[in-house]
């Protein structure tokens, strides 16, 4: 009988092309031996070194489907194997990828002038420079069109008041993308280099979810710019939502990779540890359970690899990826979740990665759009009808 592959049921990664392959290749290796010894110790001081960026960087990871200034122009698929394998062994890798590469770069490139490109693009794609991404404020995180951060004119500069919260890299970044209301043209982003005086940023320490990450709170008090830190094209609400496009197509990749790891650690347990005199594997209770996971993970890198597939045809719409964000990272909670119990006590410790992507996919299910953003999403989309406000 053919063996099939427990951690690819469908044999999805064949549909890779060899570029896809190799990549993923790659940065599996490079994850599992460089960064899997260290994520404990990360997670339990919650923070994720610096110099990780500049290894990403290498590995050319950073803005990796956008064309020039470094980057490597790669397909779709690609970039969703690369989030797979980093959120495999934990979602702040994965984020970091999303943030500086999806987030940041993709800003500056699709919306930015060819100074403004020339300037960030080749550091931030080394990894030479960090990038972050301000959108979310105390008062306003799904409905960001509600922002209170405003940038006002003052001869040929701007000057920017507000504050920012939950941004990824806010501390360590050296440009911050910053979205504002202005009086005259609606919300705008700007290059706030974080050197500028009257920008602030402190770490958010008590968080309990995606500890290898740094969430950061941003206070802008008189940031004072010149007119050519302005992201030139198309002011309103629009550029900023479709970065998150973007970010939110690396996240229902990278979700797979966390819930293949618990479902492979849950497997591996339930193979060796023996209760009533057999391995817990062999009780049809704890097959159903694995049954499921193996559903769960193959339906969501199916969805995964049509979204990639439409991507690269140019034919991808934000409602197929709200569909994709809330159903892989709703099934991969579900797999974690159903992981841990299989893992009994220990589950609940850092000796199994489970309980750490438990928690990290607790994050992930928020960032992005919540569960019920994306819901409205959908909703409106076969409906007609917005339900948002
Ligand atoms: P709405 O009236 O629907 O749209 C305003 C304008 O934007 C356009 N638009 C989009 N454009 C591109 N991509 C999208 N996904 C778009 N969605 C809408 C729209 O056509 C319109 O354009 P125009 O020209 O007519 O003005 O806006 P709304 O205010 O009703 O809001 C809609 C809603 C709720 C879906 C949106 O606000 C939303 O997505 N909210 C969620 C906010 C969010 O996801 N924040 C994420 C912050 S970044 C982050 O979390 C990083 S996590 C780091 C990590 O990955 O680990
Ligand atoms: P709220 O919007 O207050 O929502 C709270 C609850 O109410 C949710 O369940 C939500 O779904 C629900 N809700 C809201 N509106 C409706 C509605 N109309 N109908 C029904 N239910 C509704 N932001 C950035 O800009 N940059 C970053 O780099 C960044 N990184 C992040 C990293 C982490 C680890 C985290 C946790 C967050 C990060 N965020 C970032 C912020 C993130 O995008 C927001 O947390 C998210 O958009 C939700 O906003 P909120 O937390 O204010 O929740």
């Amino acid at each position: 009988m053919k063996q099939l592959d427990p951690h690819d049921f469908l044999a999805l990664d064949d549909e890779l092309d060899d570029a896809e392959r190799n990549v993923r290749d790659t940065v599996r290796a490079h994850a599992t031996t460089e960064f899997l010894p260290q994520v404990n110790e990360w997670y339990a001081r919650g923070e994720l070194p610096r110099d990780i960026a500049k290894e990403l960087g290498a590995l050319g990871l950073f803005g990796m489907q956008l064309t020039g200034y470094g980057c490597a122009g790669a397909s779709p698929a690609a970039y969703g194997v690369v989030c797979r394998e980093l959120e495999a062994v934990d979602s702040g890798l994965r984020s970091l990828v999303s943030v500086q590469g999806s987030l940041a770069m993709f800003a500056i490139h699709r919306w930015g002038s060819e100074e403004q490109r020339q300037e960030w693009l080749p550091r931030l794609a080394t990894g030479e420079a960090l990038g972050c991404f301000g959108l979310t404020e105390p008062g306003s995180g799904s409905d960001p069109a509600s922002m209170r951060t405003v940038a006002r004119r003052d001869g040929a500069d701007w000057v920017l008041n507000g504050a920012k919260t939950w941004i990824t890299n806010g501390t360590t970044a050296d440009v911050a993308v910053i979205w504002a209301a202005t009086e005259e043209e609606g919300i705008r982003g700007f290059l706030v280099p974080t050197e500028t005086a009257g920008y602030s940023s402190t770490v958010i320490t008590d968080k309990l979810s995606l500890r290898a990450s740094l969430s950061t709170d941003i206070f802008l008090e008189d940031v004072r710019v010149p007119s050519s830190a302005v992201l030139g094209r198309a002011p309103g609400l629009g550029p900023a939502l479709s970065c998150l496009n973007e970010a939110r197509f690396g996240i229902l990749w990278g979700v797979i990779g966390a819930a293949r790891t618990c479902y492979a650690s849950a497997l591996d347990h339930t193979g060796r540890r023996e209760q009533f005199g057999r391995p817990l594997a062999g009780f049809q209770l704890s097959q159903r359970k694995l049954a499921h996971m193996v559903v769960e993970i193959t339906h969501a890198s199916l969805t995964a690899l049509r979204l990639a597939r439409l991507k690269r045809a140019g034919t991808l719409t934000p409602e197929q990826i709200s569909l994709g964000k809330l159903a892989n990272a709703r099934s991969a909670i579900e797999v974690a979740r159903s992981a841990r119990t299989m893992l009994g006590a220990g589950g609940l410790t850092l000796a199994h990665p489970v309980m750490r992507h438990m928690t990290n996919l607790e994050a992930v299910l928020t960032v992005e759009g919540t569960e019920e953003v994306h819901e409205l999403v959908l909703g409106r989309a076969v409906t007609g009808i917005p339900a948002f406000r």
